[in-house]
């Protein structure tokens, strides 16, 4: 391929990460430009046929979603990050499909305006991770000691789980010790920390802090 790919992202979408991870994990040299989705380029809402970011630019196409974004740089970058058995594969995408979920939870959680709605959101979440800790190999990795596309998929999503967890002083691994030992082999995994501006951390919990009323907000440090 000649033309450098360009992915097009906002620095504090979960979505747009999983994109970059794969893409630094396959050692891909690409382009990044960042946009400000509050006020989107006009060229931005002409290439993105739902609005959204990451989109990927592929010479002189776009792709959208970020679960077709990664499979795609997955395969034309051999060898696979999925494992090779079909089932073990389809029941990987399954689990990725799972995952978008837990992202919009926790940003449901960052707007609750009671602490009643917090801890029913917390419960949710917590059911879903408990979910996630019955299919786990229980290695550092998703299916063992091999990082597969579905670590990359997740990883965004314990990068900010660990920000708020350290934000508001709980504590949402307790009862799952699989997803902490999956949390921390992820979060020192290179392309994962590589994968976010460096003041991803700041931006995070600033956008946090600042939804009005939130009862996050209120218990936050
Ligand atoms: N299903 C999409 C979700 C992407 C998404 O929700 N991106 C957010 C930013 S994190 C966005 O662009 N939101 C803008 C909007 O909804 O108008 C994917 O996986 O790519």
């Amino acid at each position: 391929m000649s033309d450098k790919m360009e992915l097009v992202s906002f620095k504090l979408c979960p979505f747009v990460q999983r994109a970059v991870i794969v893409l630094k994990r396959k050692k891909v040299d690409f382009k990044i430009t960042y946009i400000d989705l509050s006020n989107p380029p006009e060229w931005f809402e002409s290439i993105s046929p739902l609005g959204k970011v990451p989109v990927l630019k592929v010479g002189k196409e776009v792709l959208f979603e970020s679960a077709v974004i990664q499979e795609y740089v997955d395969e034309v970058t051999p060898p696979s990050l999925h494992p090779e058995d079909p089932l073990i594969k389809a029941k990987n995408r399954a689990w990725m499909v799972f995952g978008d979920d837990l992202n919009m939870l926790m940003f449901k959680m960052a707007h609750a305006q009671s602490e009643q709605a917090f801890n029913e959101l917390q419960e949710t979440l917590i059911g879903k991770l408990k979910q996630l800790e019955g299919v786990h190999s229980g290695k550092a990795f998703f299916n063992g000691n091999t990082f597969n596309l579905i670590d990359a998929a997740f990883a965004p999503f314990f990068m900010r789980l660990e920000l708020m967890a350290k934000a508001s002083g709980l504590d949402f691994l307790s009862d799952v010790p699989k997803m902490q030992k999956w949390s921390d082999a992820l979060l020192s995994e290179s392309c994962v920390t590589s994968s976010v501006v460096k003041e991803l951390p700041q931006m995070y919990l600033g956008m946090i802090k600042n939804v009005n009323n939130s009862y996050l907000a209120s218990i936050c440090r």
